[in-house]
């Protein structure tokens, strides 16, 4: 029997949804999601299987975005690369707040592209009929003419299913690159940092969102527990006050709301030892970055 198989890489600018489409579409949650734009920093590879027809590898990417640092010069070389190296494109667009410049500029760097580019307009469970159909209009004017377009809402996931159908049908002939019952190419330890960093992207705001990166130190399993040793870097002595709370409430609320979601995503009763440490601009510390598996 054939089956097909590619990639296809997720442009789009921070906070349209792309996270949050590509776990609606895997059906598990393999990226971490918030309100705060550049939540993802890492290329994450989801996996829709179908098993004897094919196997779609969608990558994760950060949102587009002039860099500031060598984290985000990172983040943005590594959207660039996926993107050539991809199948196709898919390119998520913020149905709710229209087509911006931001958008504009995405779609100029992907009309030079060889590979075929398909447009999301998401978020449309804000949008009623007219806004909706005015939405689809402007980004079926993004010089992108042969993009097919998609009004979807990752967050219902109504619209979701034609899109995939779309994109498995782009997929060229080829055999499985992940076992079919994988849905993510993050090692262990990625995962389980991430779903810490969410919770701490739940609770703070401004600066110290951006501020924190999670490693997770040491898994290590005691009978039926598993325990969890992390760090949260920070660059200042103050983010790392507001990250504890005044008498250790924050870090206590943040490792909870973790500690279900380690569970929940292990199967299994976790202990989670969390320590906040400064590190000064660990954002431009490129040691550190390779270290982070920000690549
Ligand atoms: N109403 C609504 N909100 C959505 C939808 N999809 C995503 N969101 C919300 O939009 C915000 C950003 O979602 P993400 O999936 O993190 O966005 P992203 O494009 O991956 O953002 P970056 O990783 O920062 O580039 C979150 O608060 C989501 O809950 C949707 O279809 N409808
Ligand atoms: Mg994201």
């Amino acid at each position: 029997m054939t089956t097909h198989s590619g990639f296809v890489a997720l442009a789009g600018r921070p906070n349209v949804g792309k996270s949050t489409l590509v776990n609606s579409m895997v059906g598990h949650k393999v990226a971490i999601v918030s309100d705060k734009p550049q939540t993802t920093r890492r290329a994450i590879r989801g996996v829709v299987t179908a098993p004897d027809r094919f196997q779609l590898v969608l990558t994760d990417l950060p949102g587009v975005q002039r860099p500031r640092d060598a984290l985000t010069e990172r983040m943005q070389h590594r959207v660039e690369s996926e993107l050539r190296e991809a199948d196709a494109a898919l390119f998520v667009i913020n149905g709710e707040q229209g087509v911006g410049p931001g958008d504009r500029f995405i779609a100029e760097a992907l009309s030079g592209s060889p590979v075929p580019v398909v447009i999301a307009v998401n978020k449309v469970d804000r949008l009623d009929r007219p806004r909706t159909v005015l939405a689809l209009n402007a980004a079926a004017e993004l010089g992108l003419e042969d993009a097919e377009v998609f009004p979807v809402s990752a967050r219902t996931g109504r619209g979701v299913p034609p899109l995939l159908d779309h994109l498995a049908g782009l997929l060229p002939e080829g055999p499985f690159y992940f076992p079919p019952d994988e849905v993510s190419d993050q090692p262990e330890s990625v995962v389980l940092a991430e779903l810490v960093r969410e919770q701490v992207l739940n609770r703070t705001r401004q600066e110290v969102p951006h501020a924190v990166e999670v490693q997770v130190d040491e898994i290590t399993e005691q009978d039926e527990l598993v325990i969890v040793r992390a760090f949260l870097w920070v660059e200042a002595e103050s983010q790392k006050g507001i990250l504890i709370g005044a008498r250790g409430r924050m870090i206590k609320a943040i490792g909870t709301a973790a500690r279900r979601e380690l569970e929940r995503e292990l199967g299994k009763r976790v202990h989670l030892d969390l320590s906040v440490r400064v590190r000064r601009s660990w954002r431009g510390d490129e040691t550190l970055l390779d270290r982070l598996g920000i690549t």
